[in-house]
């Protein structure tokens, strides 16, 4: 896997050379410089990366699925056009990920078969059914809400391609999130019955929307590693505690609950505190056991095999055309 050219000398018990280029590696990150892909790394920052960045690449492209499933019942031919143009963000998304993973030596046909395959991960949060439009509402607001909170800090990411990526995904996450909290303004200055559509939907997403941070700090087996690389510029805890102190008032703001007994304010600490998350629920996700783990997975593989004939004729097209491709 990912040896082409590259250089594979581990971070660990350097010697010589290996110690030389380790200790001007550290520096550059203490430095705030950005790692390229041309430049020597740590056997296992590189594995790092493209861990994360293959996984987060798999959750935008699964993360299409269950808001593709409202495109042809969204309410009206406006919120429609909003929706197709946020899925096909999504895709978007997807790709300069993989393009950034790309250039860490790994190929793109590798990765999407670790995904169809069932090897790899993608965020539990695109395991679960978009029962209502609310859903899609809440997706936007709380999901893509989420994703602003943990991706912005990936904008300072010590690698270069990772952290380019992540500008324009995160100017586009913002959209997402205003629009899908514009959804749930409507509902809930709407009827009786689409106000308790959206407090459905708060209900079924508030919890897998916390999980989408990961395990808390004293389980999370990479983050320490990943901060001090400079990866990682928060723990998986304070993301997720930013994330409550930004959302609460925006449920309050909406006239909706948070389905949290435990929620309140501690104005000696200035955070709110919440209730604890059930993480039996979130590793049988990541097992595999969610409500729609299946479903998509299923979804990505059809797909994959209905798209066949699209690269057979793009894989002749360029066999006949090798001028335009090298161009391209
Ligand atoms: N779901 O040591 P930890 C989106 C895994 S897309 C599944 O804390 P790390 C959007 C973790 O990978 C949202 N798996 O790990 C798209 C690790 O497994 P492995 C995706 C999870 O990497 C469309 C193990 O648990 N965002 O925003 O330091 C529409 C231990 O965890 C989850 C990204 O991927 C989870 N929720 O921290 C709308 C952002 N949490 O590899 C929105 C980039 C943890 O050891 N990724 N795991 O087998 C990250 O920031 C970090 O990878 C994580 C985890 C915070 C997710």
């Amino acid at each position: 896997m990912y040896t082409q050219g590259l250089d594979q000398r581990s971070d660990t018990a350097p010697t010589g050379d290996d110690a030389e280029r380790l200790a001007a590696f550290r520096q550059r990150i203490d430095a705030e410089e950005k790692i390229e892909p041309k430049d020597w790394m740590p056997v296992e920052y590189r594995r790092t990366l493209i861990r994360q960045i293959s996984q987060h690449a798999h959750s935008e492209i699964v993360g299409m699925l269950p808001e593709g499933n409202w495109i042809t019942r969204a309410p009206t031919l406006k919120r429609k056009a909003i929706l197709i143009a946020k899925v096909q963000d999504e895709a978007g998304h997807g790709l300069y990920l993989y393009g950034a993973a790309e250039t860490l030596g790994v190929s793109r046909d590798e990765l999407v078969e670790q995904l169809l395959n069932g090897r790899a991960k993608y965020s539990s949060i695109f395991n679960y059914p978009t029962l209502t439009w609310a859903d899609i509402g809440a997706i936007g607001w709380l999901v893509d809400g989420a994703a602003i909170m943990n991706q912005l800090p990936l904008c300072r990411c010590s690698y270069g391609p990772y952290a380019r990526a992540m500008v324009r995904i995160c100017k586009e996450e913002s959209f997402h999130q205003r629009q899908g909290f514009e959804i749930m303004l409507t509902l809930c200055r709407g009827s009786p019955e689409q106000k308790r559509m959206a407090q459905g939907a708060l209900d079924r997403w508030w919890w897998p929307a916390l999980m989408m941070f990961g395990p808390n700090d004293t389980d999370s087996k990479h983050t320490a590693q990943s901060m001090a690389w400079k990866i990682k510029r928060f723990t998986n805890d304070e993301l997720r505690q930013k994330f409550v102190d930004v959302t609460v008032p925006q449920a309050d703001f909406l006239g909706i609950k948070v389905p949290d007994p435990d929620l309140r304010w501690n104005a000696e600490s200035g955070h709110y505190v919440f209730g604890s998350i059930d993480w039996n629920e979130f590793h049988e996700v990541l097992k595999g056991n969610g409500p729609c783990n299946r479903e998509r997975l299923q979804a990505r593989r059809s797909a994959h095999e209905n798209g066949a004939w699209v690269r057979e004729a793009a894989a002749a097209y360029a066999e006949k055309h090798p001028a335009r491709r090298a161009a391209a």
